[in-house]
């Protein structure tokens, strides 16, 4: 097949998960035989070959927009410049810049198709989350291709009709103010999610769209997240362990891990740190271990400072990015990774962790209720534990039941882990689930087998 592969995150350009999700579709595609062309702004990166230029007009004025190409892994990506499609803020700048963008990536990508379409009529596009509505409806509009809208993560912001109207897609703007997400999906003839569970949690605005929506997991990367490229690979866990709390100026104990955005509505930091405060009583946190990493809203990290300083025995917090390889060996050596979101599309880092030997903790939410395996529910297939979002005492006690789980569970738990994401979650399932929805060809979510 032909697939057009939409998206504001191609890799190298990574903001978060969706990088990594729309670049491992697009290649795992091309790997099963097709031919995959992706569009991406090209946020001022330069990447690839300049090979075509044309003008158009967007609010009010002329822009010239260049298109770059570049052949990666197998998929020839296409990332468009000029304007704000230039601008290094990925989503901006500012929400007006993201909304200029997100206008001019649609007509750019319209423009450029135009260009091509002799030499490549996608059979199906394939947009992804809600910064390219307006890619999708003017291709759509043009070209009456088939067209998939897959959401990652809902935003449920809403936008003023000009923006469509700008974008020459005022049939699509009757009213003043529009969701965009609720826009694409209705245009588009297949809606999908990146987890059952996130499907059903959010049927309040999946079910809009009834009859043509379905999930299909992403999948993880074991090759990089891989145990046999860990630095001390040779040496038992319980040494990796001691030598990894030593580089973080901790003494050896149970070793728990939070890595992500620190941010107040999705990634449950807060839950974890209010979690610590409570643990702090109990007689078991002399032995707990804990390194907390990720940005984001200072208030969340001045408070997991505040934590460190608080219990200098037992917490590390680092506030900056680390090297992957550094978080691999950090996986790869700790005990538990603790995954606090309060709601979660899909969500890598239960994956990464299964990856790497380490037991996941997670909230029971979309992807991480998916992909973790319960202790309690199924102790022999188990991959982790799942714990209440939002409830910081509840996780208390899972982080104090786990700490005290012995070493025949642990391993079992961990070779469970390294199975599921080895061998049920891999990119090739995922894009041979995305084929046969291209086909027409998939099962559908239907509210009353659920
Ligand atoms: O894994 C890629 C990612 C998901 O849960 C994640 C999210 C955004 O929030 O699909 O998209």
């Amino acid at each position: 097949m032909r697939i057009l592969l939409l998206g504001f995150e191609y890799l190298p350009v990574k903001v978060g998960g969706l990088a990594e999700a729309i670049t491992h579709i697009a290649e795992g595609l091309a790997a099963l035989g097709n031919e995959v062309v992706a569009f991406t702004p090209d946020h001022g990166k330069n990447l690839g070959e300049p090979v075509r230029k044309f003008k158009l007009t967007a609010f009010g004025e002329e822009v010239e927009v260049e298109a770059r190409r570049r052949e990666q892994n197998g998929v020839t990506v296409y990332s468009l410049s000029g304007g704000f499609l230039s601008n290094e803020d990925v989503y901006g700048p500012g929400w007006e810049g993201m909304l200029r963008k997100a206008v001019l990536f649609g007509k750019a990508s319209a423009g450029l198709l135009n260009e091509m379409i002799e030499e490549f009529r996608p059979d199906v596009v394939h947009a992804h989350d809600w910064h390219t509505v307006f890619a999708l409806g003017l291709i759509r509009k043009y070209f009456g291709v088939r067209t998939v809208f897959t959401i990652h993560r809902l935003n449920k912001g809403k936008l003023p009709a000009e923006y469509f109207r700008e974008a020459n897609l005022a049939e699509l703007a009757p009213y003043p103010d529009i969701d965009p997400e609720h826009t694409a999906a209705y245009i588009a003839d297949a809606v999908t999610t990146v987890s059952r569970s996130y499907l059903w949690e959010e049927w309040g605005f999946f079910g809009h769209f009834d009859g043509k929506v379905t999930h299909v997991f992403n999948g993880i990367d074991c090759s990089f997240w891989n145990e046999k490229l860990l630095k001390n690979a040779e040496l038992p866990r319980k040494e990796r362990r001691k030598l990894i709390l030593e580089r973080f100026g901790l003494s050896d104990g149970k070793a728990f891990m939070f890595i992500g955005r620190f941010d107040k509505a999705q990634k449950g930091v807060d839950t974890l740190l209010r979690a610590i405060e409570i643990l702090s009583n109990d007689p078991s946190f002399g032995e707990m271990r804990f390194i907390i990493i990720g940005k984001g809203h200072p208030e969340l990290e001045a408070w997991a400072k505040a934590i460190a300083n608080r219990f200098p025995e037992n917490v590390r917090t680092v506030t900056e990015v680390l090297p992957r390889e550094t978080v691999r060996e950090l996986y790869g050596s700790v005990d538990f990774v603790v995954i606090p979101s309060n709601f979660e599309p899909f969500g890598l880092v239960q994956l990464e962790a299964m990856c790497l030997g380490a037991v996941p903790i997670g909230s029971a939410v979309g992807g991480i209720r998916d992909t973790i395996i319960d202790l309690r529910d199924d102790p022999e297939g188990a991959t982790g534990i799942l714990v209440p979002p939002r409830d910081a005492f509840a996780l208390a006690k899972t982080i104090i039941s786990a700490g005290y789980l012995d070493e025949k569970t642990l391993q079992r738990l961990r070779e469970n882990g390294r199975r599921r994401a080895r061998v049920d979650f891999t990119w090739e399932k995922a894009c041979r689930r995305y084929l046969n929805l291209y086909l027409g060809s998939v099962d559908k979510a239907i509210p009353f087998l659920r």
